[in-house]
């Protein structure tokens, strides 16, 4: 892989703390560099995504790009997408996707990533495996070293079908990692957080790392119920980490 600085502090002005969201959005707006006129493009999902699919919009409304299909990975996206009149298809029409930019909730020094803390992963990970490049867009928050390692969920998306039974054989498999296996739920009523594939999630909560992460993948899509995970292994091609010392951008 290959790193290269792109901005770094100037050293005669004082320094300007930029909020989370500034970080996000100067990621995102790189990442939008990338794109060229008449590619198809994977619309990723979530606060930093919605940044890079607001510019894209922007340009077209410029006239700086032309002939740009969307391919929305989300719901929300898509309506975002389309308030922004960018032209839009999906996968059926167009299975061959340039380029997508999208978030990730953490990416260890691999480039590998987990996704689906907004809870779009399926569609996510359909479209970006069908991608010829897949540049990830992140504040320096989310660089762990391990995936899994920081406490936070590792999401898994089942089929609402008897999910009890399925978050039991998901913590089962991690025992070793003291994994705890919770329904997502929405906080408002504690109904079960329903997917845009009408599917549950089950977030996985692990005490120590998962180990071999290609095993862990394996393991988990062999259970009958899965239907898919958030992690996204050897997938991103780029990475663009924006940090108080500059953005970053990471290639394979
Ligand atoms: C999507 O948005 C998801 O895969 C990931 O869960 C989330 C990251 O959200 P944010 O950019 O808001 O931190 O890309």
């Amino acid at each position: 892989t290959a790193e290269v600085a792109l901005m770094g502090p100037t050293p005669s002005l004082p320094p300007v703390i930029l909020t989370q969201d500034e970080l996000k959005k100067i990621a995102a707006y790189k990442a939008v560099e990338f794109v060229q006129s008449g590619m198809v493009l994977g619309l990723g999902t979530g606060s930093t995504a919605k940044h890079a699919v607001d510019r894209i919009g922007q340009l077209l409304i410029q006239g700086k790009l032309k002939n740009i299909i969307g391919i929305p990975t989300s719901k929300k996206t898509h309506e975002q997408a389309v308030s922004l009149g960018i032209p839009l298809s999906d996968l059926d029409s167009h299975p061959v996707v340039d380029l997508a930019i999208d978030g990730a909730d953490e990416v260890d020094p691999y480039m590998n990533l987990v996704k689906g803390r907004g809870g779009s992963l399926l569609r996510e990970k359909m479209i970006e495996s069908a991608c010829k490049k897949f540049v990830v867009i992140v504040d320096e928050s989310k660089l762990v070293q391990h995936l899994g390692g920081s406490g936070l969920a590792m999401p898994v998306e089942i089929v609402p079908f008897c999910w009890k039974f399925s978050a039991q054989r998901l913590e089962l498999l991690f025992k070793e990692s003291g994994c705890v296996a919770k329904l997502r739920t929405y906080s408002e009523n504690g109904e079960p957080f329903v997917t845009d594939n009408g599917n549950y999630i089950i977030d996985l909560y692990l005490k120590k790392d998962i180990g071999d992460l290609k095993a862990a993948s394996d393991a988990i899509l062999r259970l009958p119920g899965v239907v898919e995970h958030g992690m996204f292994l050897g997938m991103a091609t780029t990475v663009i980490v924006a940090g108080e010392l500059g953005v970053r951008v990471k290639s394979k």
